[in-house]
Protein backbone atom coordinates (compact mmCIF):
# COMPACT_ATOMS: atom_id res chain seq x y z
CA UNK A 1 0.00 0.00 0.00
CA UNK A 2 1.11 3.54 -0.63
CA UNK A 3 2.18 5.54 2.48
CA UNK A 4 -0.96 7.82 3.24
CA UNK A 5 -0.26 11.37 3.56
CA UNK A 6 -3.62 11.81 5.67
CA UNK A 7 -2.74 12.19 9.77
CA UNK A 8 -5.26 9.35 10.57
CA UNK A 9 -3.65 6.15 10.96
CA UNK A 10 -5.84 4.44 9.65
CA UNK A 11 -7.18 6.51 6.71
CA UNK A 12 -4.54 4.19 4.48
CA UNK A 13 -7.61 2.51 3.62
CA UNK A 14 -8.41 0.97 -0.03
CA UNK A 15 -9.75 3.96 -2.10
CA UNK A 16 -12.99 2.76 -3.42
CA UNK A 17 -15.63 -0.19 -3.50
CA UNK A 18 -14.41 -3.38 -5.32
CA UNK A 19 -16.02 -6.62 -6.43
CA UNK A 20 -19.72 -6.82 -6.76
CA UNK A 21 -20.09 -3.40 -4.52
CA UNK A 22 -17.94 -2.04 -7.27
CA UNK A 23 -21.32 -2.44 -9.86
CA UNK A 24 -23.18 -0.87 -7.27
CA UNK A 25 -21.57 2.53 -7.12
CA UNK A 26 -20.96 2.69 -10.48
CA UNK A 27 -24.87 2.43 -10.89
CA UNK A 28 -25.55 4.81 -7.92
CA UNK A 29 -23.31 7.66 -9.23
CA UNK A 30 -26.12 10.20 -10.58
CA UNK A 31 -27.64 12.63 -8.56
CA UNK A 32 -29.98 11.68 -6.81
CA UNK A 33 -32.10 13.86 -3.60
CA UNK A 34 -31.36 11.22 -1.40
CA UNK A 35 -27.50 10.62 -0.73
CA UNK A 36 -25.58 7.47 1.20
CA UNK A 37 -22.25 9.00 2.31
CA UNK A 38 -20.70 5.51 2.66
CA UNK A 39 -17.33 3.72 2.90
CA UNK A 40 -17.27 0.36 1.02
CA UNK A 41 -15.85 -1.14 3.93
CA UNK A 42 -17.91 0.09 6.55
CA UNK A 43 -20.26 -2.44 8.30
CA UNK A 44 -22.23 -0.06 9.18
CA UNK A 45 -22.86 1.11 6.01
CA UNK A 46 -23.28 -2.07 4.79
CA UNK A 47 -27.00 -2.21 6.76
CA UNK A 48 -27.91 0.72 5.49
CA UNK A 49 -27.04 -0.30 1.60
CA UNK A 50 -28.60 -3.52 2.01
CA UNK A 51 -32.26 -1.97 3.06
CA UNK A 52 -31.76 0.23 -0.03
CA UNK A 53 -30.50 -2.34 -2.35
CA UNK A 54 -33.93 -4.63 -0.79
CA UNK A 55 -35.89 -1.81 -1.23
CA UNK A 56 -35.04 -0.35 -4.63
CA UNK A 57 -34.96 3.00 -3.72
CA UNK A 58 -33.45 5.69 -6.09
CA UNK A 59 -29.94 6.79 -3.95
CA UNK A 60 -26.67 8.55 -5.24
CA UNK A 61 -23.66 6.42 -3.35
CA UNK A 62 -21.35 9.35 -2.28
CA UNK A 63 -17.66 7.03 -1.13
CA UNK A 64 -16.00 8.78 1.27
CA UNK A 65 -12.74 7.98 4.28
CA UNK A 66 -14.38 8.36 7.16
CA UNK A 67 -10.82 8.38 9.15
CA UNK A 68 -9.82 11.66 6.70
CA UNK A 69 -13.17 13.41 7.76
CA UNK A 70 -13.56 15.36 4.93
CA UNK A 71 -15.89 18.69 5.21
CA UNK A 72 -18.33 17.22 2.86
CA UNK A 73 -19.60 14.42 5.84
CA UNK A 74 -18.52 16.54 8.78
CA UNK A 75 -20.62 19.23 7.85
CA UNK A 76 -23.57 16.86 7.87
CA UNK A 77 -22.52 14.40 10.14
CA UNK A 78 -20.41 16.19 13.24
CA UNK A 79 -19.58 13.16 15.12
CA UNK A 80 -17.61 12.32 11.45
CA UNK A 81 -18.96 8.65 11.23
CA UNK A 82 -20.28 6.71 7.86
CA UNK A 83 -23.21 6.14 7.09
CA UNK A 84 -24.49 9.51 6.91
CA UNK A 85 -27.73 10.48 4.78
CA UNK A 86 -28.93 13.21 3.69
CA UNK A 87 -32.65 13.13 2.97
CA UNK A 88 -34.16 16.34 1.15
CA UNK A 89 -30.85 18.30 2.21
CA UNK A 90 -31.12 17.18 5.77
CA UNK A 91 -28.43 14.95 7.05
CA UNK A 92 -29.40 11.99 9.25
CA UNK A 93 -27.13 9.28 11.02
CA UNK A 94 -27.01 5.69 12.83
CA UNK A 95 -27.61 2.96 10.68
CA UNK A 96 -30.04 1.24 13.43
CA UNK A 97 -32.20 4.98 12.94
CA UNK A 98 -31.80 5.03 9.80
CA UNK A 99 -32.85 1.82 9.00
CA UNK A 100 -36.12 2.44 10.49
CA UNK A 101 -35.98 5.62 8.44
CA UNK A 102 -36.22 4.18 5.60
CA UNK A 103 -39.21 1.41 6.44
CA UNK A 104 -40.99 4.86 7.10
CA UNK A 105 -40.30 7.50 4.60
CA UNK A 106 -40.63 5.09 1.83
CA UNK A 107 -43.86 3.11 2.85
CA UNK A 108 -44.82 1.82 -0.67
CA UNK A 109 -41.00 0.48 -1.62
CA UNK A 110 -41.30 -3.17 -0.34
CA UNK A 111 -40.20 -5.38 1.37
CA UNK A 112 -41.70 -4.67 4.63
CA UNK A 113 -38.69 -5.02 6.50
CA UNK A 114 -40.17 -3.92 10.24
CA UNK A 115 -43.03 -5.83 11.13
CA UNK A 116 -46.31 -3.40 11.53
CA UNK A 117 -47.61 -5.22 14.52
CA UNK A 118 -46.14 -2.85 17.61
CA UNK A 119 -45.26 -6.44 19.70
CA UNK A 120 -42.94 -7.90 16.92
CA UNK A 121 -41.27 -4.46 15.85
CA UNK A 122 -40.67 -4.07 19.63
CA UNK A 123 -39.08 -7.52 19.83
CA UNK A 124 -36.94 -6.57 16.70
CA UNK A 125 -35.91 -3.65 18.58
CA UNK A 126 -34.62 -5.59 21.78
CA UNK A 127 -32.65 -7.67 19.20
CA UNK A 128 -30.93 -4.73 17.00
CA UNK A 129 -30.03 -3.81 21.01
CA UNK A 130 -28.17 -7.11 21.67
CA UNK A 131 -26.52 -7.03 18.56
CA UNK A 132 -25.42 -3.24 19.53
CA UNK A 133 -24.81 -4.05 22.98
CA UNK A 134 -23.73 -7.46 22.90
CA UNK A 135 -22.66 -9.33 19.81
CA UNK A 136 -20.57 -6.18 18.09
CA UNK A 137 -18.84 -5.43 21.31
CA UNK A 138 -17.81 -9.02 21.79
CA UNK A 139 -16.97 -9.29 18.58
CA UNK A 140 -14.41 -6.70 18.40
CA UNK A 141 -12.57 -7.95 21.82
CA UNK A 142 -12.44 -11.16 19.85
CA UNK A 143 -10.66 -9.71 17.53
CA UNK A 144 -8.33 -7.50 19.01
CA UNK A 145 -7.66 -9.95 21.57
CA UNK A 146 -3.72 -9.29 22.20
CA UNK A 147 -1.30 -12.13 23.90
CA UNK A 148 -0.07 -9.54 26.80
CA UNK A 149 3.69 -9.14 28.36
CA UNK A 150 4.74 -11.73 30.22
CA UNK A 151 1.79 -14.29 29.99
CA UNK A 152 2.60 -17.44 29.47
CA UNK A 153 1.10 -19.67 26.18
CA UNK A 154 -1.21 -21.50 28.63
CA UNK A 155 -2.95 -17.82 29.68
CA UNK A 156 -2.66 -15.99 26.54
CA UNK A 157 -4.65 -19.67 25.35
CA UNK A 158 -6.92 -19.07 28.33
CA UNK A 159 -7.45 -15.52 27.49
CA UNK A 160 -8.50 -16.38 23.97
CA UNK A 161 -10.30 -18.77 24.81
CA UNK A 162 -12.50 -16.68 27.24
CA UNK A 163 -13.07 -13.62 24.69
CA UNK A 164 -14.15 -16.15 21.97
CA UNK A 165 -17.00 -17.98 24.40
CA UNK A 166 -18.06 -14.40 25.01
CA UNK A 167 -18.79 -13.88 21.28
CA UNK A 168 -20.17 -17.61 20.94
CA UNK A 169 -22.45 -17.19 23.85
CA UNK A 170 -24.04 -14.19 22.26
CA UNK A 171 -24.37 -15.60 19.00
CA UNK A 172 -26.36 -18.40 20.19
CA UNK A 173 -28.82 -16.86 22.67
CA UNK A 174 -29.18 -14.40 19.38
CA UNK A 175 -29.99 -17.90 17.76
CA UNK A 176 -32.26 -19.08 20.19
CA UNK A 177 -34.59 -16.24 19.81
CA UNK A 178 -35.07 -16.91 15.88
CA UNK A 179 -38.00 -18.86 14.18
CA UNK A 180 -37.30 -22.67 14.56
CA UNK A 181 -37.15 -22.81 10.98
CA UNK A 182 -36.61 -20.19 9.32
CA UNK A 183 -34.39 -19.39 7.33
CA UNK A 184 -34.35 -15.69 8.62
CA UNK A 185 -34.47 -14.50 12.31
CA UNK A 186 -38.36 -14.43 12.44
CA UNK A 187 -39.09 -16.48 8.86
CA UNK A 188 -39.58 -17.64 5.55
CA UNK A 189 -38.55 -13.37 4.70
CA UNK A 190 -35.56 -11.42 5.38
CA UNK A 191 -36.00 -8.58 8.31
CA UNK A 192 -34.17 -5.40 9.29
CA UNK A 193 -32.67 -7.50 11.88
CA UNK A 194 -31.03 -9.86 9.59
CA UNK A 195 -29.60 -6.69 7.99
CA UNK A 196 -28.42 -5.48 11.39
CA UNK A 197 -25.77 -8.51 12.17
CA UNK A 198 -25.34 -10.12 8.53
CA UNK A 199 -22.29 -7.64 8.48
CA UNK A 200 -20.28 -8.90 11.30
CA UNK A 201 -21.66 -12.45 10.37
CA UNK A 202 -19.91 -12.10 6.56
CA UNK A 203 -16.78 -10.93 8.19
CA UNK A 204 -16.42 -13.52 10.90
CA UNK A 205 -13.68 -15.23 8.44
CA UNK A 206 -11.21 -12.61 10.39
CA UNK A 207 -11.63 -15.02 13.02
CA UNK A 208 -10.25 -18.05 10.95
CA UNK A 209 -7.55 -16.03 9.39
CA UNK A 210 -6.55 -14.26 12.57
CA UNK A 211 -7.65 -16.10 15.68
CA UNK A 212 -7.35 -20.27 15.02
CA UNK A 213 -10.96 -20.37 14.26
CA UNK A 214 -14.04 -18.68 15.39
CA UNK A 215 -15.01 -21.80 17.49
CA UNK A 216 -18.55 -22.37 15.44
CA UNK A 217 -18.73 -26.31 15.25
CA UNK A 218 -19.27 -27.44 11.86
CA UNK A 219 -22.10 -30.49 11.38
CA UNK A 220 -21.21 -33.49 13.32
CA UNK A 221 -18.07 -32.12 15.07
CA UNK A 222 -17.58 -32.34 19.09
CA UNK A 223 -19.96 -29.36 20.58
CA UNK A 224 -22.86 -29.73 17.64
CA UNK A 225 -26.26 -29.34 18.76
CA UNK A 226 -29.53 -27.79 17.28
CA UNK A 227 -28.81 -24.50 17.86
CA UNK A 228 -25.76 -24.31 16.05
CA UNK A 229 -27.35 -26.44 13.37
CA UNK A 230 -30.14 -23.12 13.04
CA UNK A 231 -26.95 -20.49 13.10
CA UNK A 232 -25.39 -22.35 10.12
CA UNK A 233 -28.76 -22.13 8.15
CA UNK A 234 -29.10 -18.85 9.32
CA UNK A 235 -25.70 -18.20 8.25
CA UNK A 236 -25.90 -19.58 4.93
CA UNK A 237 -29.36 -17.80 4.39
CA UNK A 238 -27.21 -14.63 5.22
CA UNK A 239 -24.36 -15.23 2.41
CA UNK A 240 -26.71 -16.22 0.17
CA UNK A 241 -28.92 -13.49 0.00
CA UNK A 242 -28.24 -10.94 -3.42
CA UNK A 243 -28.68 -7.70 -1.51
CA UNK A 244 -26.03 -8.45 0.67
CA UNK A 245 -23.49 -9.96 -1.75
CA UNK A 246 -23.95 -7.10 -4.04
CA UNK A 247 -23.01 -4.54 -1.45
CA UNK A 248 -19.79 -6.83 -0.58
CA UNK A 249 -16.27 -6.12 -1.60
CA UNK A 250 -13.32 -8.20 -2.79
CA UNK A 251 -11.34 -9.54 0.51
CA UNK A 252 -8.20 -8.45 -0.30
CA UNK A 253 -9.09 -5.09 0.37
CA UNK A 254 -10.25 -5.97 3.70
CA UNK A 255 -7.25 -7.92 5.05
CA UNK A 256 -5.20 -4.91 5.85
CA UNK A 257 -7.94 -2.69 7.97
CA UNK A 258 -9.09 -6.11 9.58
CA UNK A 259 -5.69 -6.63 10.02
CA UNK A 260 -5.07 -4.03 12.11
CA UNK A 261 -7.82 -4.93 14.43
CA UNK A 262 -6.29 -8.53 14.82
CA UNK A 263 -2.91 -6.64 15.80
CA UNK A 264 -5.12 -4.12 18.40
CA UNK A 265 -3.52 -1.16 16.54
CA UNK A 266 -6.23 0.05 14.39
CA UNK A 267 -7.42 3.65 15.72
CA UNK A 268 -10.77 3.91 14.50
CA UNK A 269 -13.85 4.81 17.05
CA UNK A 270 -14.56 1.21 17.20
CA UNK A 271 -11.57 0.61 17.85
CA UNK A 272 -10.03 2.42 20.52
CA UNK A 273 -13.87 1.95 22.57
CA UNK A 274 -12.89 -1.86 22.71
CA UNK A 275 -9.85 -1.32 24.46
CA UNK A 276 -11.17 1.28 26.77
CA UNK A 277 -14.00 -1.35 27.53
CA UNK A 278 -16.89 0.91 25.80
CA UNK A 279 -19.78 -0.28 23.62
CA UNK A 280 -20.35 0.66 19.66
CA UNK A 281 -19.41 4.17 19.07
N1 LIG B 1 -23.10 3.87 15.60
C1 LIG B 1 -22.69 4.18 14.26
C2 LIG B 1 -21.29 3.62 14.01
C3 LIG B 1 -20.73 4.03 12.66
C4 LIG B 1 -19.20 3.83 12.58
O1 LIG B 1 -18.52 3.58 13.59
N2 LIG B 1 -18.68 3.97 11.35
C5 LIG B 1 -17.24 3.90 11.18
C6 LIG B 1 -16.82 3.20 9.90
S1 LIG B 1 -17.25 1.51 9.90
C7 LIG B 1 -16.67 5.29 11.09
O2 LIG B 1 -17.26 6.17 10.51
N3 LIG B 1 -15.48 5.48 11.68
C8 LIG B 1 -14.77 6.71 11.68
C9 LIG B 1 -13.88 6.82 12.89
O3 LIG B 1 -13.74 5.84 13.63
O4 LIG B 1 -13.31 7.90 13.09
C10 LIG B 1 -23.73 3.64 13.29
O5 LIG B 1 -24.42 2.66 13.63
O6 LIG B 1 -23.92 4.21 12.22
Amino acid sequence: MTQSKQSHPDADVYPEATGPAKNLVLAHADEQPLKLYGSWFCPFVQRVWTVLEEKKIPYQYIEVNPYEKPESLMRLNPRGLVPTLQYQGKPLYESTVIGEFLEDAYPDHTPHLVPEDPYNRARIRIWTDFVTSRIIPSWHRFLQFQHKDGQSEQEAMEGLKKVRDAWLGHIREFTQEMDVKGPFFAGPDLGWIDIVVAPWMLRSWVFDYYKGGSGIPEEGQEGDDQVWKRYRKYNTAIHERRSIQETTSEREHYLPIYQRYADDIAQSEMAKATREGRGVP
